[in-house]
């Protein structure tokens, strides 16, 4: 792309969104970035206002981790400043407070007339108390309340308006030390790890030089593995084509993602204005992919892995929830139950039941109807016996009838008097 020097806004399409992240970090004057089947929050203030949007899914993920590691500032940068409502807009120097409360920020996002609702919620960072005991309570109960929700909402009888509030991914902040994970993230993690899809990254990366990030990385991956916490793997089936299982291996490779968050554009050396945290040696590019893993992340999330997210959280994590109450609350599991979870099993089982029902009601209709017919049948035939009998017989009576008309005739002929009863045989009148 030779249009270097345009001054003018540029627009890069591509379907290759790694391609045109980094022609866009080539190109000057950047304002608006088009990329099609890529859905980025960069896109999102043109979708925001769309009106007529169908009714679409949701993605709920939610942001943990210790105090002032920049949760809310990720936040921000993940969902684009230019998105909060004018009034609400904070000026751009002005740093996020402390969170005190959750809550939850969501963006409408429209691809191929679909809707997707994205949701982010934001935690109080814990681990600034004296006593850290149970500053991750009141996440854990979030969580499980919103499994409770769901759980339900599944047992109203109308379950088509289900909303999905569940969380299904966590994205876990961790200081950027370059030791090991402290043990108060070691029991956090292990609190939350059962309950939704964990992906670890490495909070302020901008702290840390390349070499110092590589070899964080595989200390906390061994500390992850040391003490068993589950984190988010990724797809363990491998249907899809080359491509995408080289982009998704790619993308699970980072973990935990490296990330720097900034709200603030800054220009770098050579005059390009951009998402960062600028130092007196140089400028971190938030959007760069050579500096931090923030897009790998925002990829991992809203492209490559958002379907197995919302898999694993409904198939394993809600489902070993769900089971874990039932039994808590003394119902019977049987392994229908579980089968009964998935919308496409239970469909076929009902699907399946109904045509065994109307295959029998079929062949009872089919029995009804031939003895009917059986019956009608005999009947018909009964009938046209009796017609013959009565035909027989109407007709032996004719022949009778014209039997004794021809003897009348013939004693008539004879001059012998018609009545043969009176006839005294030997008397004579005269
Ligand atoms: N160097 C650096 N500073 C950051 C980064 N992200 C956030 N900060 C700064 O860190 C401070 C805390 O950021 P917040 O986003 O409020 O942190 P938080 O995790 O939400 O904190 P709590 O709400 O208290 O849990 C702010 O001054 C941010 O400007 C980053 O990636 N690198
Ligand atoms: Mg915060």
């Amino acid at each position: 792309m030779g249009n270097g020097e345009n001054s003018v806004p540029q627009t890069i399409s591509s379907s290759n969104p790694k391609a045109a992240a980094q022609a866009a970090s080539d190109m000057r004057n950047i304002v608006r970035r088009k990329l099609t089947g890529y859905v980025g929050f960069a896109n999102l203030p043109n979708q925001w206002h769309r009106k007529s949007v169908r009714k679409g899914f949701n993605f709920n993920v939610m942001v943990v981790g210790e105090s002032g590691l920049g949760k809310s500032t990720l936040v921000n940068t993940l969902f684009n400043t230019s998105l909060y409502p004018p009034k609400e807009r904070k000026p751009p120097s002005l740093d996020i407070s402390k969170t005190v409360s959750i809550q939850s920020i969501s963006a409408d996002i429209e691809e191929n007339g679909v809707r997707l609702r994205l949701t982010v919620v934001d935690t109080p960072g814990f681990g600034d108390f004296i006593n850290n005991d149970e500053s991750w309570e009141p996440i854990v109960k979030n969580i499980e309340q919103r499994f409770d929700a769901y759980l339900d909402a599944e047992n109203k009888v109308n379950r088509m308006n289900i909303v999905d509030n569940r969380i299904h991914a966590v994205v876990y902040f961790i200081q950027p030390t370059g030791h090991s994970l402290k043990p108060l993230d070691v029991e956090v993690m292990r609190k939350l790890h059962t309950k939704v899809n964990l992906i670890p990254v490495i909070a302020k990366a901008d702290t840390l030089t390349d070499e110092e990030i590589n070899v964080f990385k595989q200390r906390i991956l061994a500390d992850i593995n040391h003490h068993r916490i589950q984190i988010f793997e990724g797809p363990r089936y491998e249907l899809d084509d080359e491509e995408t299982i080289a982009e998704n291996n790619e993308i699970m490779s980072k973990v935990p993602f490296a990330v720097v968050g900034a709200n603030t554009e800054v220009a770098t050396a050579d005059g390009r204005k951009v998402r960062g945290r600028a130092y007196p040696w140089g400028v971190i590019e938030v959007d760069n992919e050579e500096h931090c893993d923030f897009v790998k992340l925002r990829q991992m999330l809203i492209r490559t892995h958002m379907e197995e997210l919302k898999e694993n959280t409904n198939n394993f994590l809600y489902e070993n929830y769900r089971s874990d109450k039932l039994t808590a609350m003394g119902v019977q599991q049987d392994s229908s139950v579980f089968k009964e979870v998935n919308p496409a099993v239970k469909q076929e089982e009902e699907r399946s039941l109904h045509e065994a029902k109307l295959q029998k009601m079929e062949l009872e209709m089919k029995m009804v109807f031939q003895q009917k017919v059986q019956e009608k049948e005999s009947k018909l035939r009964q009938s046209e016996e009796e017609l013959y009998a009565r035909h027989r017989e109407m007709k032996e009576q004719l022949e009778r009838q014209r039997q004794e008309l021809e003897e009348k005739k013939t004693r008539v002929e004879q001059g012998r008097p018609l009545e043969e009863k009176g006839k005294r045989k030997g008397f004579s009148l005269r």
